[in-house]
């Protein structure tokens, strides 16, 4: 479709006028990204028909990526971009008076996801419409994403994020697709035609209705669906009017329970607390999705004992690991085919990916709570694991401890992990080195009993995203040197390795960053009214706050600079600003108090004025989301990724800062360690125990924090001061993270790798000084960044599991 500066101002002004009867003059700015968004999804909708119809008539496989989050962020300026109309789309509405940049602030972020599994989905998505892979999400519609987080005196605050409240242009209600779930109730068994049937009654009845949103690839006619489940009442006429008040108020209580499945997602991405809405949830989703796929395939005449040839379905992460078993109950009860059948064709359809080992936060559910809620799933469950176990004695006999370590239903608890190798052709890591501790360490059993269903995956993000739109700027740099075919194969990045001696594209990546950083200043004055030196060294810590990933350790090292700075004001340092970013979930107090104390470092060092001669600063960023994500990572020299060896199982904002041009500072951990494959040990900077050096100290047991902090007087001073008052705070404030380092033993190793860390930021600082240098490593990264493209990623996905 042909689309210039004439038609979007004619179409925008007739959009707003139809929508609002308001004219230009008139309408707000929230009016006119409406009246926008409008417009863009007409502009899609089109090949969004003609993408559905081709899917149908041809028959093609099509994957169907099951997640709890997608983590999507704004729309607008995405969309535009994959269809290839920004830049006119700008002047035309700048020929308007109007601020494109503006309307694209309106938006707010489908935040439907906690931090990398979420995003990563979200990524999945628009590299599949890319490639035009016929790719659909399947997820729950949130009314509240993840809370939005306020800095209140330092502490975290929760707020619910409201972010429907305004309406959502992308979407579309699908009431006729509608599907039925059951809960609750009970389950017998009867003799029909010979056979077994499972009847199941008493239970009730919940309706889930889609909501979908149009994918669009870029530069592409492919526009696939991400469909997010919404639940309601079965009938949303209660006759009302007929219930006497106490009635009436119990029907709409019931109301609520009901819709109360898909209000809110869950915040926590590492603790699994066993919540029974959270269970609901994940059941919701399963069974709304493959039945919704079922139903569409029975309609356009697919043999349904032939339903692997014509679907994938990607289980990402346990959460819906009930796929394997709905979609058993689907075919079982529902289309009368065998067992054997059934569980052939689904193991063939589903495939796994984990994305943690942290036992803490591999999903069980306890039995009790479990076959009360789906008591058929259960029984189905049962089955899958006598037959299972079985197996297992027969490769093992008499070994019990083996038995006992693979079953999926073990010690009154249901292992969701279990049940999603058992039920798939494919489990893959999300990194050489997760793969690898996977296979041979946490999931070991599993590797030998099944050897070739566990695979490396590597993650990936897209670049559209996170370089061309998050860095027009550097964009354009890139175009004007090596041409813009990396834009549709980013592998041509490589190609920008070429010129990391060019003293003039030297000097051109060192001016966009310049310029994003003054940017990025003056947003940070309007939107927080803080300063900021934009020719400061920009040092970005953001991600979800957690233990492992060690902001601490960076904490330590910025105290330890500020008391060097005390002791020797002259000390000739590279003035610093240490930006922090993320949010903690709400019941986990170690991570809340970490932000505490960040920003009580921050509060000490940024009013020290006299000591610190403008060479360091500290800031918290609140709110770290997708589209703060997109304003700072283009502007960060110094990417942290900082996590104890082995814990992370990959990262992917690593591979944003990358992309960007950030020079990394890591320990050997998750993809860190491609990272640094691909650009070289010369253009990164890595310290710290590496995964032998962990899994040793994890396995004997020696490891002592306390002589650590004997022996180390930096040390000594730093943690002293968590829990005397020179940070002018209740010494009780941070008794937790005192605890947790010299009473609890230190889990994540902050005290021992923190030697080697202020030893790699000493690097840092040298390393800036020689501006050509540091400016041929920046471009060494981006050159390099296009291996972690999630075009990548999803090719191989769709070679060696999909087969599509
Ligand atoms: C975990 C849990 C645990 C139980 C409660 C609810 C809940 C919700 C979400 C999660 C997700 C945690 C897993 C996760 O996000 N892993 C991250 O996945 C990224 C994409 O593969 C990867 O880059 C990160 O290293 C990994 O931490």
């Amino acid at each position: 479709m042909y689309i210039d500066k004439k038609n979007i101002k004619m179409d925008f002004i007739n959009e707003l006028t139809t929508m609002y009867s308001e004219d230009i003059d008139e309408a707000s700015n929230l009016h006119k990204y409406f009246a926008l968004a409008k417009l863009v999804k007409k502009y899609s909708s089109q090949n969004w028909m003609r993408t559905n119809r081709k899917y149908k008539n041809t028959k093609k496989k099509q994957v169907y990526y099951f997640s709890m989050e997608f983590l999507i962020g704004r729309l607008l300026g995405n969309n535009l971009l994959n269809l290839g109309i920004k830049d006119t789309c700008k002047e035309a509405l700048s020929e308007l008076g109007i601020s494109l940049n503006e309307l694209e602030e309106i938006e707010n972020d489908a935040g439907l996801g906690n931090g990398g599994l979420g995003r990563l989905a979200a990524c999945f998505l628009d590299s599949m419409a890319s490639l035009n892979i016929p790719g659909h999400g399947c997820g729950i519609r949130y009314y509240y994403g993840l809370f939005q987080q306020k800095i209140i005196n330092g502490y975290q605050v929760e707020i619910p994020d409201h972010w429907l409240r305004d309406g959502n242009m992308w979407e579309t209600r699908k009431e006729d697709k509608a599907v039925r779930i059951k809960f609750g109730g009970n389950v017998h068994s009867i003799m029909e035609n010979n056979s077994l049937k499972f009847i199941h009654e008493n239970y009730e009845e919940i309706l889930a209705v889609p909501y979908d949103t149009p994918v669009i690839g870029y530069n592409t006619d492919t526009v696939n669906t991400l469909r997010l489940w919404n639940a309601e009442t079965l009938d949303d006429d209660f006759d009302f009017a007929t219930f006497n008040k106490g009635q009436y108020s119990k029907a709409l209580e019931y109301k609520n329970s009901i819709e109360s499945i898909s209000q809110v997602l869950y915040p926590d991405d590492s603790k699994e607390e066993g919540k029974l809405l959270r269970l609901k949830q994940q059941y919701f989703l399963v069974s709304a999705g493959l039945q919704s796929i079922v139903r569409y395939y029975k309609k356009i005449n697919v043999p349904i004992n032939e339903l692997n040839k014509y679907i994938a379905v990607q289980i990402n992460d346990t959460h819906p690991s009930m796929a394997v078993a709905e979609l058993m109950r689907i075919l079982i009860d529902e289309e009368n085919m065998t067992w054997d059948e059934s569980f052939k064709i689904t193991t063939n359809i589903m495939s796994y990916t984990n994305h943690t080992i942290l036992s803490e936060a591999l999903e069980k559910w306890p039995i009790n709570m479990f076959k009360k809620l789906l008591p058929r799933i259960y029984m189905i469950i049962e089955e899958i694991n006598r037959r299972f176990c079985e197996e297992i004695q027969n490769k093992y006999p008499n070994d019990t401890k083996k038995l006992n370590d693979m079953s999926i239903i073990f010690n009154g608890e249901i292992k969701m992990a279990h049940l999603a190798i058992v039920g798939s052709h494919s489990v893959n890591g999300v990194a050489k080195l997760h793969t690898e501790l996977l296979k041979n360490k946490e999931l070991k059993n599993f590797n030998e009993f099944y050897s070739g269903k566990f695979n490396n995956k590597t993650n990936g993000i897209t670049h559209r995203r996170w370089l061309v739109k998050a860095n027009p700027r550097l964009t354009e740099i890139l175009c004007k040197t090596i041409g813009n075919q990396w834009i549709k194969n980013p592998l041509e990045l490589e190609k920008f390795t070429n010129y990391a001696k060019d003293l003039n594209i030297q000097n051109k990546i060192r001016e966009v960053k310049e310029k994003n950083k003054i940017d990025f200043c003056n947003y940070a004055k309007k939107i927080y009214d803080i300063d900021i030196n934009p020719y400061s060294i920009f040092d970005v810590q953001v991600k979800r706050l957690h233990a492992y990933k060690r902001q601490l350790l960076n904490a330590f090292n910025i105290l330890n600079l500020y008391y060097k700075l005390k002791e020797n004001p002259s000390l000739d340092i590279i003035p610093r600003t240490f930006f922090f970013g993320g949010k903690a979930a709400p019941g986990y107090y170690l991570a809340k108090q970490i932000i505490k104390f960040i920003n009580t470092v921050a509060v000490k060092i940024n009013n020290d004025k006299d000591a610190i001669h403008g060479k360091l600063n500290v800031i918290f960023l609140p709110n770290y989301s997708v589209s703060l994500a997109e304003k700072i990572i283009p502007c960060a020299d110094v990417s942290e990724q900082i996590s104890t060896a082995t814990k992370e199982a990959s990262g992917t904002g690593n591979m944003k800062f990358m992309m960007n041009g950030s020079i990394t500072i890591a320990t050997l951990d998750g993809a860190n360690i491609e990272i640094k494959e691909a650009v070289g040990d010369e253009n990164i900077i890595i310290f710290g125990m590496n995964k032998e050096e962990v899994l040793s100290l994890e396995e004997n047991k020696n490891y002592k924090a306390n002589n650590y902090y004997y022996s180390d007087s930096r040390l000594m001073k730093i943690i002293n001061s968590l829990v005397d008052n020179s940070l002018n705070v209740s010494s009780s404030e941070f008794k937790d993270i005192y605890s947790s380092l010299l009473e609890k033993n230190d889990e994540y190793f902050v005290l021992k790798d923190f030697d080697s860390y202020t030893k790699a930021q000493d690097k840092i600082d040298n390393l800036y000084r020689n501006k050509n240098k540091w400016q041929k490593m920046c471009i060494m990264n981006i050159g390099k960044s296009g291996i972690f493209s999630s075009d990548n990623t999803i090719k191989k996905y769709a070679k060696e599991i999909w087969h599509v």
